[in-house]
Formats: C-alpha cells, sequence, structure tokens
C-alpha cells in the first residue's frame, strides 16, 4: 500500500541528534521525526490480508478436544492471528476471531465480559447457548449476539462437534482499557425464559408497547440461517444486484434499526454463481466467513481461493473483489459502528 508521507523529514544531523538524546531523558521527543508515523496520509494497518481454510484447521481443532476440556479451557478457541501482528494472537488490528469446539455433552462455563461477542455456526446439529437466562439452539449459518457483559454459557446436547467462529472486540476494548470480566458463580447459569421469547417479543415486527431499549444492542441474540438464506434467495429473484456487493444485508437491532452491538456491524451477501464484483474498499476492518459455496477474492495484490467454513480478512482500506465460481453465501462483521459514530468512516469503489 502507498504510505508516502505529505511530509519532508529534515535531515538529522549530529547537532539534532544530541538534542535528541538530551530531550528523551526528559521524557519528551520531536514530532517532526515522527509525524510520518504518527499521521500516515491513509490508513496503514499492521494486519494483512489473509486467509484460513477449515480444511487445514479443523484437525487441529479436533486435536485441541483431546488436549483440553472447556472446564480447563474456560473456551475452546483456536485463535486466528494475522501474520502481520506478531506481538499478540489477533486476526486484525481492531477484532478478534477464531474457531471455538463444543464436544457432545460439554459445558464451557458461564462467565461475561465487556467485551462484545458474535458467534457464526459452522458446524454442528443444535448445541445451545444460554445469554442472561434464555437458551436458543444454534444450526449452521446461524448468527448469535452474546453483548458486552451479558452473562453466557455454552453447551452440546447433541451427538456432534459443534464448532462456530467467534467475533469479538477485544482489540478495541483493550486499546480503550476497559475491559472487565467475570465468572458466574454457577458453571451453567439457571435458564429463567422459553426458548424463542426475545425472538416473539421482539424479532417479529412487533415490540412490547412501553419498550425502551435498555442497552445499545439489539435484544433478539439469534438470527437463524433458515431465514436469512430465503430473503437472499427471494431478494436475488427480484433483484437488483450490486455491482459491488452482490445482494447484501446487513443484519439490524430490530428495536433501532441500529447495529446489532454497538461495536460491531454484520453483513450477508449472496453472490450468484459466476458473479465477478467490481473493486471496493473502506475504512472498517472485516473478517469474512464462507457460509456456502466457492470461490475468491482479490485483496489488496493477494488472491485467496475459498470453499464453504474459510474465513479471510480485508484490513482497513485494501481494495477487495469477489468472484464466485458457484452460489455463494459470505457473512461478514466489521468495526464500522465504532467509525462511524467517530465520524470516521470512508468507502470507495475503485
Ligand atoms: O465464547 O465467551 O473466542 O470469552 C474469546 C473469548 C470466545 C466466549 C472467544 C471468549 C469467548
Amino acid at each position: 500500500m502507498d504510505s508516502t508521507s505529505f511530509y519532508q523529514k529534515p535531515e538529522t544531523t549530529d547537532e539534532f541528534r544530541e538534542f535528541y538524546k538530551r530531550l528523551e531523558k526528559k521524557n519528551a521527543a520531536p514530532l517532526w521525526e515522527n509525524l510520518a508515523e504518527i499521521v500516515p496520509v491513509q490508513p496503514r494497518p499492521r494486519a494483512v490480508p489473509a486467509l484460513w481454510r477449515y480444511e487445514e484447521i479443523r484437525p487441529f481443532l479436533m486435536e485441541s478436544g483431546k488436549l483440553i476440556t472447556t472446564q480447563e479451557a474456560d473456551r475452546r478457541v483456536l485463535i486466528l492471528a494475522n501474520p502481520g501482528i506478531k506481538d499478540r494472537p489477533q486476526i486484525a488490528d481492531t477484532l478478534h476471531a477464531g474457531l471455538q469446539l463444543i464436544l457432545p455433552g460439554e459445558v464451557a462455563p458461564t462467565h461475561r465480559h465487556t467485551a462484545a461477542a458474535l458467534r457464526l455456526i459452522i458446524e454442528g446439529d443444535g448445541a445451545y447457548t444460554t445469554v442472561e437466562g434464555e437458551r436458543t439452539t444454534m444450526y449452521p449459518g446461524d448468527f448469535l449476539l452474546t453483548p458486552s457483559w451479558t452473562y453466557h454459557d455454552h453447551g452440546n446436547l447433541s451427538d456432534a462437534p459443534t464448532v462456530w467462529m467467534d467475533g469479538l472486540d477485544f482489540p478495541l476494548v483493550n486499546y480503550l482499557n476497559t475491559s472487565f470480566a467475570e465468572r458466574h458463580p454457577e458453571d451453567v447459569q439457571p435458564v429463567t425464559q422459553k426458548e424463542g421469547d426475545a425472538h416473539a417479543r421482539y424479532g417479529s415486527n412487533l415490540m412490547p408497547i412501553d419498550y425502551k431499549p435498555p442497552s445499545l444492542s439489539a435484544p433478539i441474540f439469534n438470527y437463524p440461517y433458515a431465514r436469512t438464506r430465503e430473503v437472499l434467495d427471494q431478494l436475488y429473484r427480484n433483484g437488483p444486484l450490486d455491482s459491488w456487493h452482490g445482494i447484501k444485508m446487513q443484519y439490524v437491532n430490530p428495536a433501532t434499526g441500529g447495529y446489532p452491538m454497538p461495536s460491531i456491524s454484520a453483513f450477508v451477501q449472496l453472490l450468484p454463481s459466476g458473479f465477478r464484483s467490481r473493486s471496493y474498499r473502506s475504512t472498517e476492518t472485516t473478517v469474512y466467513s464462507v457460509v456456502e459455496g466457492r470461490g475468491c477474492s482479490e485483496i489488496g495484490n493477494s488472491t485467496f481461493e475459498w470453499a464453504a467454513r474459510d474465513i479471510f480478512v480485508v484490513p482497513s482500506w485494501y481494495p477487495a473483489s469477489h468472484e464466485a465460481d458457484k452460489e455463494t453465501v459470505l457473512f461478514s462483521f466489521s468495526d464500522r459502528p465504532v467509525q462511524k459514530v467517530l465520524g470516521l468512516w470512508r468507502e470507495q469503489t475503485v
């Protein structure tokens, strides 16, 4: 990426260097030596475009299932670690993503944290997550929320291993030094609501008459794929198809029309078989999970071939275009809401 500065640094002489040494002892530094770093002319993410093939990671995930229990690990997650970020495993500068495994009969104990989490179910046959007393059963393609500071535990009463992609805003939360976390006194929190209550109450184009949103996050926490898939099908039949995004929809908080959680946006898009998107970039960092299909993406100067269940990341301001060899559904999440509220978000068709 172009990283030239608008500013030309003056030549550093011995006199300057001697001055800097004395300055450093006083815990001060010259801005003019650091300006290009501090005020880049365009985003310079540390994260690089990268892809994780599910068929390559899955054996490691299953191996981790033999190595450690969910009780021991708290969460049995393999973090997707961006090769451009060396000091900490994280998928991108602002976001965390991982693959979480729950084996039949296991429980991942109840905890809560100020970081917000989402899940995109990749494999399984009906494990559950409980969020603030309501349990929901999860199937592949389902999108789930665990908003900031909500108690959550996961369990698998099915016969099949369950794997999902976790997406969290840890890097942002930690950058702001706002992380808190705690265990619930019970491994499995009490279930206090009937399954499906939140969906009936808040997710059916109806709202309780005196409803006032108690938080910035959606009052529903499962967006089932079966319904989403029908919508994509119908909109594809109806058109129009966007040249950059195919049929692309955003998940919303049904109470406000806003983002599902204040720090994370999420999207789902259908790319018809043979579709080649035009190139697009934006300042948000986006993590994609291939729900169905096969194809490739050009991100910056790299090309990544993907298939269902693979995950890839498009860091800020890298141009990306996508090509589908067969009908494809991409789920994605990003840090757009934070950029929007700060007035920083930009996009460009390129
Ligand atoms: O499921 O609560 O990938 O707390 C990282 C931290 C998942 C979770 C992660 C977590 C979780």
